[in-house]
């Protein structure tokens, strides 16, 4: 079997800046599209692909007014055979200029490939769209 899938981060949404000072969030983190293998000889999985979405650090943060989406559209095509796995894996924090930088959500999903809907018609992909929530703190 062989498949091909594109990951797409689409945006980051600042839904409410809740009690954080003023009306930005401060965001950073990073967003990952990985495939797997399974080595039974080794009997371990084995990272065959990484590919980085989006990433920012805590020292170079996004401002994300409340009530705006930070757009992003970033993607990469991923082909995978027999046996494989993709995954998807992210993470968004938060920084305050003064104590630790506030976790907001993690997220992190693998799917086999046969769990990878077919294309209805050849050439035309079908979509799953995911939306993860996080909440953001003081
Ligand atoms: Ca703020
Ligand atoms: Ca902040
Ligand atoms: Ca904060």
């Amino acid at each position: 079997m062989y498949k091909k899938a594109r990951v797409t981060l689409h945006n980051i949404f600042n839904d409410n800046t809740v009690d954080d000072p003023g009306d930005l969030l401060e965001i950073c983190g990073s967003w990952d599209a990985n495939r797997f293998s399974w080595d039974a000889d080794l009997v371990e999985e084995v990272l065959l692909e990484n590919h980085n979405l989006w990433s920012r650090t805590g020292d170079d943060p996004k401002f994300v007014t409340d009530g705006d989406a930070f757009i992003i559209e970033s993607f990469v095509g991923i082909e995978s055979f027999d046996g494989e796995f993709l995954e998807i894996n992210g993470h968004v924090s938060e920084r305050d200029d003064f104590g630790e930088i506030d976790a907001i959500g993690t997220f992190s999903k693998r799917w086999n490939i046969n769990e990878i809907p077919n294309a209805r018609r050849p050439g035309r992909g079908r979509s799953r769209r995911i939306r993860h929530r996080g909440r953001a703190g003081l």
